[in-house]
């Protein structure tokens, strides 16, 4: 079962992985290079062993291919993965009066009283984002990373003409009309600019591959949280290779996930002994309304998952 190999990896981190220091003063229990690959065609691999929610996964991959890197779409669908990177510039500028929110996400998870301090300001920010544009343009940016780079890609002649190239539109056509090509590339790393972003892109390269009418994908991701991360990363990449299948004529193949630094954090232990005991499920199924004819003109109420059965979901702290 696709499953299995998440499990199975999971189990392997917590046996064979180095206990780490991390950028996130958290601790992980790391390998270095890991791969699971998961055949489409036995299902759509959004883990059953906790339950994950597909709106978020869904919501952020249209926010990625409208070539957007500003907040404020994800915040109109309530989906908040990304509010504590964009929060971080306005709280670190100095437009920003209120309480002090140095190391905000330690101090929010050891301390109950500025925990409320912080949701406030978070709450305030998020208003913000959503209601004034000038704060939405200084503030709801989260940098060069993925939308940006897969969309809007500066060229060397930016400056003078604004160009910029479309990396999506050009691997749809790259695989309607060469899909025999080794080049099928959709990076998403400028090393000029990405590393300056408050989470410079976990998604670094992706490849695609066409073979007995079936395409696959592989991904290099160069850190996974193997416990929050990647359950999310593996289901938004097989959706992504399920919209290009439909949008280029083949079937769905595999999804492959290869992972640089393959990390549990030391706070995630007890979760994931957790969720390896539980049992699996069927894996359920993914519907793409065949209507739509462009990749970019899919909506929330285009894509669905069927028969989702899972166990509950399983809390855990983020490491920001
Ligand atoms: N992370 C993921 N998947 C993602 C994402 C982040 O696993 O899609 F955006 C995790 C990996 C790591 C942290 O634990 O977030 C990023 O930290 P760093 O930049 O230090 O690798």
């Amino acid at each position: 079962k696709n499953e299995q190999q998440y499990l199975n990896l999971a189990q392997k981190i917590l046996n064979e992985g180095t206990l780490k220091t991390d950028r996130t003063g958290t601790g992980t229990y790391s390998l270095f290079g890991s791969q699971m690959r998961f055949n489409l065609q036995e299902g759509f691999p959004l883990l059953t062993t906790k339950k994950v929610y597909f709106g978020l996964i869904k919501s952020e991959l249209l926010w990625f291919l409208r070539g957007d890197n500003n907040i404020r779409f994800l915040l109109q669908h309530k989906n908040h993965i990304w509010d504590e990177w964009a929060f971080k510039n306005w709280v670190n500028s100095d437009q920003y009066d209120g309480p002090d929110m140095t190391n905000f996400s330690h101090r929010a998870q050891a301390d109950e009283q500025f925990a409320a301090i912080y949701q406030q300001q978070k709450e305030i920010f998020i208003d913000k984002i959503l209601n004034d544009d000038d704060f939405m343009e200084a503030f709801g940016y989260i940098g060069d990373v993925y939308g940006k780079l897969w969309r809007r890609w500066e060229t060397k002649s930016f400056t003078a003409d604004h160009t910029t190239i479309d990396q999506v539109s050009r691997l749809i056509e790259q695989i309607k009309t060469t899909p025999d090509s080794r080049r099928l590339i959709l990076t998403a790393w400028n090393p000029e600019t990405t590393p300056q972003a408050p989470l410079p892109s976990c998604h670094v390269l992706s490849q695609f591959y066409v073979a007995d009418g079936k395409i696959s994908l592989q991904l290099y991701q160069r850190s996974g949280d193997f416990f929050l991360g990647v359950p999310f990363n593996i289901a938004s990449y097989s959706l992504l290779l399920h919209m290009v299948a439909a949008q280029t004529g083949y079937e769905v193949g595999d999804f492959i996930h290869t992972i640089g630094d393959t990390h549990i954090y030391s706070n995630h232990v007890d979760q994931v002994k957790e969720q390896i005991s539980r049992p699996m499920h069927d894996l359920p199924k993914l519907w793409l309304n065949p209507e739509v004819k462009s990749i970019f003109d899919y909506t929330m109420a285009d894509i669905k998952v069927l028969d989702y059965e899972s166990e509950p979901g399983i809390k855990a702290p983020v490491a920001v």
